[in-house]
């Protein structure tokens, strides 16, 4: 009775010990901007910011302030995520998914989107976005983006817009999201993103206690080696 006790007293302050370390590591804001791309380009994925952004199939393309694209792209002076169609270039397959490596799980607090294209009237840059969140421990959270069709290239209209996002996005933890871009009930039409903002959860680097030890031992191991070099070159 009395080590169960104390065994479960033990991990109590060992999970405390790890809550204060997550809690140390902290929450950090990253901006996904695609600034590391120079030019217009397509590929088979997208990666900025330490989040890769993956079509279900085809490509995808970073656009650079509407340049190279016929008809001209949807601008905001910077490049973005484009994301298109089968029957485009890129012949992107909806839901084009981001995901990381680098972080434990994430938090969306903002996000620009906009046409693919000033094709908006014609049919197939999409009118909203749905983004979905896969949340950490599982379920997922849901919001729908309408798309305003203002959308000159780099002219002087203002092509992007600035999502205002549902509460819940705030509390949500999320180890990956979708977006598909919708006419109606079809989910594989144009769009492009920028401006991801996020806040990160860093993965612990906690080394385990049995590594902690076997680091000790091997320390240890080192320095009665040079103290023994050290003994055998004064005897000598
Ligand atoms: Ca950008
Ligand atoms: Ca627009």
């Amino acid at each position: 009775m009395r080590f169960t006790r104390l065994f479960g007293l033990r991990h109590a302050a060992a999970a405390a010990a790890l809550a204060s370390a997550t809690l140390a590591a902290g929450a950090a804001p990253v901006l996904v901007d695609f600034s590391n791309y120079g030019s217009t380009g397509v590929h088979a994925v997208v990666a900025s910011g330490g989040f890769t952004f993956t079509p279900a199939a085809g490509t995808i393309a970073v656009a650079a302030n509407g340049t190279n694209c016929l008809p001209t792209c949807a601008a905001n002076g910077s490049t973005a995520l484009a994301v298109g169609r089968v029957g485009l270039n890129p012949p992107s397959v909806a839901p084009v998914t981001m995901t990381t490596a680098l972080y434990a799980s994430f938090r969306l607090t903002g996000l620009d989107y906009a046409e693919l294209s000033n094709n908006f009237i014609n049919g197939w840059s999409a009118s909203s976005i749905e983004v979905t969140g896969m949340l950490l421990g599982g379920g997922t959270v849901s919001q729908t983006l309408s798309l305003d069709g203002i959308n000159d290239g780099p002219g002087g209209g203002t092509d992007f817009e600035t999502a205002v996002l549902a509460g819940f996005w705030s509390t949500s933890d999320l180890v990956s999201l979708q977006f598909a871009g919708f006419i109606g009930a079809d989910d594989n039409q144009a769009f492009q993103l920028d401006n991801i903002a996020l806040d990160v959860t860093r993965v612990s680097q906690l080394p385990e206690p049995g590594s902690l030890a076997l680091g000790g031992l091997a320390l240890a191991a080192a320095w009665q080696t040079r103290r023994r070099a050290a003994v055998a070159r004064r005897s000598n």
